[in-house]
């Protein structure tokens, strides 16, 4: 499936990995290769030349998160932006508990939909559901019969009701499986090569069956030329999505997943096979994770996951914190300012010492710094937001927890409350100018 731009995407991530030194050259390489890619795949020029321009403005100008490499980094955006041209997370289909969930597959000729009513039926039954199938194809008399077999073959109970009037026998079936079943999936006629009758014809049934889901059925090999019946589709039903049929049958695939996605319509399904299971749910992130080759983004993506939570730890944090300057906040100015090589202007400045700081100096202070983090990790929330209920038994648990001496902890501490008073007393100016723009003390307090 998609294998000509799974192959591209996985040769130009390697040959980035491959690299010792990623620069803006490297960047660029990467991303033409992909553009080769996405091209290949029928993904729209506009499309493409969009999401470049975002990986290299992303990839020249984001700071790595802490913990990731310059070329994990890379990685990580080249698979975010792929993810977000392919699709958001599609949402989970939402059965209607102790009624029936009515899901309704439209689409013009060929496309897909009674093969698709199949492995819909396949794959709710394989949940445990109760499903029920039943087809108003007046069009053509062969398709009612194709859900038949197919229901036979998956052992789904079939409606059948002999008359030319679709909407008709949409009534009798829905009379029929009326508190009978779980799921019951209503397939349509072929009967549009284009949108537009489509479109009515949905319509008229959906005032009829009140559908829970309609699903358009979209053949992939369209590929980006999906974009006109995704969007009239999208525009047409709120509880609408679409479900791109044949991947495994086209290169055109990317275009058609691409063009669904720009119209801001969900993708549901992907057909992937003429087989009975093969049907998945689509979901955009893991899909690009195959697409570039699982096996290392795993690692990369766990890590990524960690950093994110542990992000959200530090935001839930702050939130508690109210806006007070905490002992986190503190240490992380410290470090940020470290990094800079800013320490020598802020020791430069403290009180005390004038301007001759020694080199050693320098490097004690980030050795008191690193032990100071190793003492906060090992501090309950509270804690980290006001230090100064660390009495003995804490300051002995701490520093069992992190190994770092009791009178370290208690410095730091000390250190904490003198920057908390100067930051109340109004001499932030001060603070300002030793710390530099590595201290944002805008909203402390
Ligand atoms: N390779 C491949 N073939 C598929 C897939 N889905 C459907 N097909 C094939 O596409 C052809 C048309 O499928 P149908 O399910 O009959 O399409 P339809 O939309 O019901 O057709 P009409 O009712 O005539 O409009 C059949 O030969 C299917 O086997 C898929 O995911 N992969
Ligand atoms: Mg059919």
């Amino acid at each position: 499936m998609l294998e000509a731009l799974s192959t591209r995407l996985r040769s130009a991530i390697e040959k980035l990995t491959k690299k010792s030194y990623i620069d803006e050259k490297a960047v660029k390489e990467v991303i033409k290769e992909i553009q080769k890619g996405l091209i290949m795949s029928d993904v729209n020029i506009k499309i493409v030349f969009d999401l470049s321009k975002k990986i290299e403005e992303r990839a020249l100008k984001e700071e790595p998160p802490p913990g990731l490499s310059v070329k994990e980094h890379v990685i990580r955006i080249i698979y975010e932006e792929l993810t977000r041209l392919l699709g958001e997370k599609t949402p989970e289909i939402k059965l209607r508990k102790g009624k029936v969930t009515k899901i309704l597959l439209v689409g013009i000729q060929g496309s897909g939909k009674t093969t698709t009513a199949a492995k819909l039926a396949k794959y709710f039954k394989e949940q445990g559901y109760k499903v029920g199938m039943f087809s108003t194809d007046t069009y053509r008399p062969a398709g009612k019969e194709q859900l038949r077999q197919l229901a036979e073959r998956i052992d789904v109970e079939f409606f059948d009701y002999d008359s030319k009037d679709s909407i008709k026998i949409a009534k009798k079936g829905l009379e029929f499986f009326d508190e009978k079943v779980d799921v019951l999936i209503i397939d349509t006629a072929g009967r549009h090569k284009e949108e537009k009758g489509l479109l009515k014809e949905m319509r008229e049934l959906e005032k009829i069956v009140k559908p829970d889901y309609i699903f358009l059925v979209i053949d992939a090999s369209l590929g980006q030329q999906a974009y006109n019946q995704a969007k009239a589709f999208h525009e047409t039903t709120p509880i609408g999505g679409i479900i791109i049929t044949k991947l495994d049958g086209t290169a055109k695939g990317g275009g058609a997943l691409s063009a669904a996605a720009a119209t801001g319509a969900k993708i549901y399904f992907i057909g992937v096979g003429e087989k009975i299971d093969d049907l998945e749910f689509y979901d955009p992130p893991s899909f690009v994770g195959r697409l570039l080759g699982m096996g290392d983004l795993k690692t990369l993506l766990k890590k990524i996951e960690s950093i994110r939570m542990s992000q959200e730890r530090m935001e839930k944090l702050r939130k508690m914190a109210k806006g007070k300057f905490t002992l986190m906040d503190m240490i992380e100015q410290f470090e940020s300012v470290s990094k800079m090589g800013g320490l020598y202007k802020v020791l430069s400045m403290m009180p005390g010492l004038g301007a001759k700081v020694p080199r050693e100096m320098i490097e004690d202070v980030e050795k008191k710094i690193k032990k100071w983090k190793y003492a906060v990790d090992s501090m309950t929330d509270e804690e980290k937001i006001d230090p100064n209920i660390i009495k003995r038994t804490r300051l002995q648990r701490i520093s069992r927890g992190s190994g770092v001496d009791e009178g370290v902890i208690k410095e730091m501490i000390k250190q904490y409350n003198m920057l908390r008073k100067m930051l109340k007393s109004g001499r932030r100016k001060r603070l300002l100018k030793m710390f530099g723009r590595g201290l944002d003390l805008s909203d402390v307090g």
